[in-house]
């Protein structure tokens, strides 16, 4: 049993909440709300709380006074405890300053996430030292802030500024009037317990209510009352420490006459008359379009000035924009880029990530330079079609319906990603370095989109910057989820500066791919109270929320980037642009034989994972997986030598899946069903490792849940890849999940500190652009062997077909050894069916599938030679004779390189580990050997504590190590 002590003593607390929407002074009496200082016994780093949003603030500051609050003395102090008194940072959260104070240990650390509740449940207040560095002789003094987390009440001298209570809002106060009257100035930034008025806003009269079960219950509830991060409040992914503080940059900005501030910047560019949603006239003139929002007025008669350069520092074009209006908060203008003056931005593998610096000047009637924004941009056109399926599409077999898929530049492509979650429960940790890694594994793992789901926060510039640079287009989200959300005006009103702001902010990334309001609203959520009898008021609410707020809004800033108010759905129904809301959508108004949207597939019967039949067959998957175990490695990370057990309280309990479904901290029923869920499968399907060594037998178990996760995600991603072949012309697959934000047990392909799991080497071999891929129906025992390929020119493939027993023996079989096919552009051609029910005693052996095409890229010239292998067999492994297939393994420290060779017989799912210290990743793992096959394998080093010993570490297992006990 795990040793968590609760200790018994309840305290009332008088807090005063800040929210302006819930002005209501709360007594309670709180059971949690303890204070334990937890042992500091973890390996983990601490992380910098480095201000990673340094690169998104507010671009230009000329010729004000403006002061970096980041740069003055805070102190953290709570009403709820009186005796902590540690210094604050910004950016940063109440957690990560107590840590850093060393007032309460590592919080990702072992069973922390539960301990450290009552930070959670107190009030905490941000106070600064004297700011000293202002001046006197301005005309206003302004405090802008870029996040605050999330509910405040602001005091400059002792005097109420405003109270605020959306963590994606910026807000920006005008503060001279109290500044005047006050000799030497603090600021005290008080947050009000988000979890406690979540609870106080869902208890309002007249507040909005829904079926038990419409809202997911992770841990703390009511979280869709409120504007922060969702996750904060527990997902089936990651912890709830519902954190407070100030998260993103703020500043002083003080104006003399004549001067502004910019506090943020839209660009949008488009194609001459595109309309959202539409693709685009592919031969029209880009038009580009700025509107600045600034602090301060402008005199009459002010300009825009723009220049646009290539990378060379070459000016193409510059002068003044068109079309020029402005008002007391915002200027805008347009200008004309003539098509042929610019270079196409494309995503990574179909082109160059060609970008332009935009340099935009706001000048008075005499041309004076007012302000100087830097934003550097792409010109591309990325269009989510989902038009009416055309007669001509039918006429080439596309069933009807319409389509979902996106457009590139007017191309179809293949969409190959995952689903991006927040990287850590703490923003202020997410480092561009840390960012970097993730992102150059995504294009080293060969997907081109993310999905930003939709209840985490809203990247930071720097993120889309580096998804920019690296052809990462990443569909972006609305912060709502896994819930229904409340319509009053109130709530309406602050979703919709928080998305003026947002769409504002982001939109000149190239890499911005597509908005969508939130997840899984229309398939899971509206579907949940269908039969309701308040359905209308729900749908009602919806769509006051999801169309009628949000698309006015995000239309008239962006011409560019379509939107859906689900992530999942089945598209729109019809499109009225005469109107400022102009979609309309289906829902449920679908014809038999139709196929309309996207899908979302999770089953967690494990015992029918690899039937094809019963995945869901749409024009996308935007979402499917199962959970697997990280690795030892990351497990030593976050919990004691004692606790690396299945069963033990800290490893147990990181199982969030299914959701424990509230506070109670000791749910052991829903934890153990997740663990079994994972256990289960692997046994059901692989031979299961048995040894005495209790650490090496919980690494190989680990690991072998992770083989089952890749296993499936792969059966899936064949059958979705070879949809683009088949009526449903499918045209994406993004599976959940990438990336993890600590050490459990998870859908992540990438674990916490960036480590591959088996998923993330298996989808990159399978995201290839050409592949070969068995389907085999148990029932009928037919196998299909399908080549399908998303390049855009049609290629010719061999093909190389052998059967084999497991000690390498090639078997005599009337399947033809090699075949000759042609696949179309971004298409699939079946090799062969054949019937495994008859003719073969096949239970003891597997095929091997090779196929070899020459071809070029999408927009290069150079031909490359095209290779995949993929394996079949028609038993589970776990009744395989596997035989010691006598690896080994040597390094070349010249090449970096491993060589790995079987010796004896057939490997099956080799792999590469590597010790903790070093983070780095093979090209190749988790592959398959034939008898006397060697493969060398290249290993890049992103991060290296060992000072290059982990090569010592490094060992290779396969499938027949399970079976040595
Ligand atoms: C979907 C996602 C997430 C969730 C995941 C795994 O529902 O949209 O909300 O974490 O599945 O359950």
């Amino acid at each position: 049993m795990w040793a968590y002590v609760k200790f018994g003593m309840h305290r009332s607390i008088y807090l005063a909440a800040c929210a302006a929407s819930v002005a209501v002074v709360f007594f309670i009496s709180f059971p949690f709300l303890e204070r334990r200082t937890v042992t500091q016994n973890s390996i983990m780093a601490r992380r910098s709380t480095q201000a990673f949003l340094a690169a998104s603030a507010a671009a230009a500051t000329y010729a004000q006074n403006v002061l970096d609050l980041s740069s003055i003395e805070w102190s953290v102090t709570t009403p709820n405890f009186s005796d902590i008194s540690v210094a604050g940072k910004i950016p940063s959260h109440v957690h990560l300053d107590l840590f850093a104070a060393d007032v309460i240990g590592p919080p990702l650390y072992s069973l922390n996430e539960f301990d450290l509740r009552w930070i959670a449940f107190s009030n905490w207040t941000y106070k600064s030292a004297p700011i000293t560095s202002l001046e006197a002789s301005v005309n206003t003094t302004w405090l802008v802030f870029n996040g605050l987390d999330t509910f405040t009440s602001i005091e400059l001298c002792g005097q109420h500024v405003a109270s605020t209570n959306n963590q994606f809002r910026q807000y920006y106060f005008d503060v001279s009037t109290i500044l005047n009257a006050c000799g030497s100035p603090t600021l005290s930034i008080n947050f009000g317990s988000a979890p406690i008025i979540a609870n106080a806003t869902a208890a309002l009269p007249g507040q909005e209510t829904w079926p038990a079960g419409v809202e997911q219950l992770y841990e703390f509830p009511n979280r869709q009352y409120i504007r922060k991060e969702q996750s904060d409040f527990g997902w089936d992914w990651g912890p709830a420490f519902a954190p407070a503080g100030i998260w993103q940059p703020a500043y002083v900005v003080q104006l003399r006459a004549a001067e502004i501030y910019v506090r943020n910047t839209l660009v949008d560019i488009y194609r001459e008359g595109q309309l959202n949603l539409i693709p685009p006239d592919q031969s029209h003139d880009w038009i580009l379009y700025t509107s600045i929002d600034f602090l301060s007025s402008l005199t009459a008669g002010a300009g825009l000035r723009y220049t646009l350069t290539d990378k060379h520092n070459t000016t193409l074009l510059s002068g003044q924009l068109a079309n020029v209006t402005s008002n007391d908060t915002t200027i805008s203008g347009s200008v004309t880029i003539p098509s042929g003056i610019v270079e196409l931005w494309w995503p990574t593998g179909m082109g160059s990530q060609t970008l332009y610096d935009l340099t935009i000047e706001i000048v008075d009637f005499a041309n004076t330079s007012l302000a100087v924004i830097n934003k550097r941009v792409g010109f591309r056109t990325i269009v989510q079609n989902a038009m009416p399926i055309s007669q001509e599409q039918i006429n080439q077999g596309i069933a009807p319906g319409n389509n979902w898929h996106f457009e590139i530049n007017g191309h179809e492509f293949y969409a190959k990603g995952s689903n991006l979650i927040p990287p850590d429960p703490f923003w202020p940790t997410v480092t561009e370095t840390r960012v970097r890694h993730l992102f150059n594994s995504v294009v080293d793992g060969n997907q081109n989109m993310l999905r930003v789901w939709s209840s985490g926060a809203y990247l930071p510039d720097f993120m889309y910057d580096l998804a920019d640079e690296m052809g990462i287009l990443l569909w972006s989200e609305f912060e709502f989820g896994c819930a229904l959300y409340p319509a009053d005006p109130e709530f309406l009103e602050n979703v919709a500066a928080e998305v003026e702001y947002q769409v504002r902010r982001i939109n000149h990334h190239p890499s911005l791919a597509y908005w969508a309001g939130g997840n899984e609203l229309e398939n899971l959520e509206l579907r949940m109270v269908n039969g309701s009898l308040e359905f209308p008021r729900y749908l009602a609410d919806y769509e006051a929320l999801f169309l009628d707020t949000i698309v006015p809004i995000l239309f008239r800033n962006s011409r560019s980037i379509s939107y859906s108010p689900s992530s999942t759905t089945n598209g729109w129904l019809d499109l009225d642009f005469s109107k400022s809301q102009p979609i309309t959508q289906r829902y449920e108004d679908v014809a038999p034989g139709s196929i309309y949207g996207n899908t979302d597939f999770y089953n967690y019967n494990y015992a029918v994972a690899f039937d094809f039949t019963i995945y869901p067959v749409g024009r996308f998957a935007n979402e499917f997986g199962f959970h697997s175990m990280p690795s030892l490695q990351s497990w030593e990370q976050a919990v004691g030598p004692d606790d690396l057990r299945f069963d033990s309280a800290p490893v147990l309990l990181r199982n969030h899946h299914p959701p424990p479904g509230g506070l109670d901290i000791a749910n052991f029923a829903a934890a153990n069903m997740g663990q079994a869920q994972m256990t289960e499968a692997a046994q059901m399907y692989y031979p299961v490792p048995n040894t005495t060594d209790t650490r090496a037998n919980f690494s190989a178990w680990c690991h072998t849940t992770q083989i089952f996760q890749a296993d499936f995600y792969k059966s899936q991603i064949q059958f979705y890849r070879r949809g683009s072949a088949k009526p449903e012309r499918q045209l994406g697959s993004l599976y959940w999940q990438l990336n993890d934000q600590w050490q459990a047990p998870t859908w992540a392909g990438i674990e916490y500190d960036g480590r591959w799991k088996v998923l993330h080497y298996i989808a990159k071999d399978i995201y290839q652009p050409v592949i070969i891929a068995p389907f085999f129906q148990k029932i009928t025992g037919d196998l299909q062997i399908w080549v399908i390929s998303d390049l855009w020119e049609p290629v010719s493939a061999s093909i190389d077909l052998a059967w084999y027993d497991w000690t390498g023996t090639r078997l005599d079989t009337d399947i033809p050894a090699s075949v000759q096919i042609e696949v179309g552009a971004i298409n699939g051609t079946k090799v062969l069916t054949t019937n495994l029910n008859s003719g073969y005693a096949l239970t003891d052996a597997f095929l091997v599938m090779d196929v070899r095409t020459q071809g070029s890229l999408p927009n290069s010239k150079e031909t490359q030679t095209f290779t995949h292998r993929n394996w079949f067999h028609k038993d589970n492994l776990s009744n395989a004779k596997l035989v010691d297939p006598g690896l080994e393994i040597a390094h070349s420290s010249e090449t970096s390189k491993f060589t790995v060779k079987a010796t004896k017989g057939v490997a099956a799912w080799v792999w590469l580990d590597y010790p903790s210290g070093a983070l780095l990743n093979f090209d190749v793992n988790a592959f398959w050997l034939l008898p006397g096959e060697q493969r060398e394998v290249v290993y890049t080093v992103k991060s290296d504590s060992t000072d290059g010993r982990w090569v010592d570490g490094v060992s290779v297992r396969s499938l027949w190590d399970n079976t040595i006990s």
